[in-house]
């Protein structure tokens, strides 16, 4: 396989709700997507980057930059059998996780389709794992820091309804205690969390101490984006299990954070990680060790949706996923078919080669802010 050419397109998305967390309030989804184009196939990938750098330092305009200058120079017209054949070309750039993995899904797309195969065989080929990978993965929902507690009850009760089994809820300070108490009073049976993103520090240690009376199915980086030591510290003077998120950005971070005890699960991201390579070393990893991963999300586009759900499909991903049905966050997509959330709090895993889903060209044209030929 050889990239002809790639286009990047910079789209805004609206979001059916806003979606607030402790660092900030996002109202539609500005991201990039990439096509990388190759024997008369396209292949898509998504960056995760937002349009400002509150999640992490990456940002639409960094990734833009990255990809355009570095990434994409670095892969064109050079043929290649797998993707870690053209990873290998821009492993030298330090950081920019999100660009890198943008890159890479357009390429597993590009290759599942040049095999007829779909990412989720192609990431679990027979024999890998001890089981084959699933038809079906469990999802959740992830709900924002909403203007009342009234009106997260009535939130979680519309998601409850819809047949989400597992709530994640946004804690921040102020938004914390009571509300996780309040909602835990209502929904005594739900599998329920909290996020914090990064919002508390060691000294909110009796806080988390509080939190375990309810029952949490796992706390999600509550401390600093950057540290995983202080996690250990408050990982061992809990009994809920914290998940770390914006600390872990590559396999090493992972093996880091398991070795000092930090946490007891892993949310992966693919875009935080580097890719799905690294986001495939994680779960190895996590998976020998026995330790529980779970597939996170940044709001995606059906086209990171549809590379969460073939990782979420591996067998170490035992925890539901933040991956909702389309309809929770675009209507619509640009990207058909739609994800639909299954009456068992599951969404299927695509089986069309590649990613298996399809950009819509019109939907694409019409929330394209800025595109680029390369
Ligand atoms: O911390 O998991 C997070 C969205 C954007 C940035 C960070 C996070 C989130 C979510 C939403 O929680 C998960 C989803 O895509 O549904
Ligand atoms: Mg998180």
């Amino acid at each position: 396989m050889k990239i002809e050419h790639v286009d990047l397109f910079h789209i805004s998305l609206p979001l059916v709700q806003p979606f607030e967390t402790s660092f900030g309030v996002e109202r539609e989804r500005e991201c990039i997507l990439v096509a990388a184009h190759g024997e008369g196939l396209t292949g898509w990938g998504e960056c995760a980057a937002s349009s400002w750098p509150g999640f992490s330092y990456e940002t639409v305009g960094t990734a833009w930059h990255i990809l355009r200058d570095f990434i994409v120079p670095a892969v064109l017209d050079q043929p290649f059998e797998a993707p870690c054949d053209a990873i290998d070309r821009y492993r030298w750039i330090r950081g920019h996780p999100m660009a890198k993995a943008a890159l890479e899904a357009a390429l597993w797309d590009l290759l599942g389709q040049a095999q007829g195969t779909s990412l989720a065989d192609m990431l679990a080929p027979v024999g890998r794992y001890e089981q084959p990978h699933r038809q079906r993965v469990d999802v959740g929902v992830s709900i924002g820091v909403q203007p009342t507690l009234d009106a997260l009850l009535t939130r979680i009760q519309g998601f409850v309804d819809e047949g989400y089994g597992r709530i994640k809820i946004k804690i921040k300070p102020g938004w914390d205690l009571d509300v996780v108490r309040a909602v835990r009073g209502r929904f005594p049976d739900v599998r329920l969390m909290a996020d914090a993103n990064s919002a508390y520090s060691l000294d909110d240690a009796p806080l988390f101490e509080a939190l375990d009376d309810y029952d949490l199915l796992m706390i999600e980086q509550p401390l600093a984006y950057d540290d995983i030591a202080d996690h250990a510290k408050l990982q061992a003077r809990l009994r809920t299990p914290l998940c770390l998120d914006e600390s872990i950005i590559s396999p090493a971070h992972a093996r880091w954070a398991l070795e000092l005890k930090a946490c007891q699960v892993i949310n992966i991201k693919v875009g935080r990680v580097g890719g799905l390579t690294e986001a495939c070393q994680i779960h190895d990893l996590a998976l020998a060790q026995g330790v529980p991963v779970w597939c996170g999300g940044m709001l995606e586009t059906g086209v990171g949706r549809a590379v969460n759900v073939a990782i979420a499909a591996l067998p170490g991903y035992t925890l539901p996923g933040d991956l909702s049905a389309t309809a929770r966050y675009y209507n619509p997509d640009v990207a058909d078919p739609p994800f639909t959330l299954n009456p068992d709090s599951t969404l299927s895993v695509p089986t069309r080669p590649g990613i298996g889903v399809e950009v819509n060209r019109e939907r694409l044209e019409q929330v394209t802010v800025r595109k680029l030929s390369l």
